[in-house]
């Protein structure tokens, strides 16, 4: 298998069905981009409108201004490309001090009950490899990843180049 870290080389999720997706997922883990905005207690709910198209609100605690802790409330439509795992994410908070902007948004893995690996490179580099990525851990159960899924999740992140650049997303049910 290719670990070669190009971005353009990156294996998605095959056949991704957005309809099984769609739910809520816990952010369990969690790989920072430059400029870190969401910290922990990390929701998010996708939904498939009627006219096919997806979009999400997630939550999460962030910090603002520095030093400014709040419970943040973002929403994402999705727009869809020639790779049905491959979207186009713009998101937006409900106030206008939260982070705003147009992401890369693929989906790595998922198996639609349990888990889901989340993957976007904001800058790619000239040697073709990320220079700003972040990616998120989903699980369908806020007390974390199932013992069976762990094995799958290690071997996405080898092959994402981000092996032990995750820390855990603590739910402590504040939000
Ligand atoms: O935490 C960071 O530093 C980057 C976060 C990017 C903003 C996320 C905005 C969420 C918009 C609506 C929800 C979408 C669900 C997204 C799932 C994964 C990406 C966060």
């Amino acid at each position: 298998w290719a670990q070669d870290c190009q971005v353009a080389n990156i294996q998605v999720m095959q056949n991704f069905n957005k309809t099984m997706y769609a739910g809520t997922w816990y952010a369990v883990g969690k790989k920072d981009p430059d400029g870190l905005f969401l910290l922990d207690n990390i929701v998010a709910t996708f939904s498939i409108g009627e006219d096919g198209k997806m979009t999400a609100t997630a939550k999460g605690r962030v910090i603002i201004l520095d030093n400014w802790e709040m419970c943040a409330e973002m929403f994402g439509t999705f727009e869809e490309t020639p790779e049905p795992a491959k979207f186009k994410m713009k998101y937006w908070g409900a106030a206008s001090y939260l982070q705003s902007g147009n992401d890369n948004h693929w989906v790595i893995d998922t198996d639609y009950d349990n888990y889901a690996i989340h993957y976007s490179c904001r800058v790619v580099d000239t040697d073709g490899t990320c220079l700003d990525s972040y990616s998120l851990i989903f699980s369908r159960h806020p007390t974390g990843l199932r013992a069976e899924d762990q094995p799958t999740v290690t071997q996405k992140k080898l092959e994402l180049c981000l092996l032990g650049k995750y820390r855990r997303v603590p739910h402590t049910g504040e939000l």
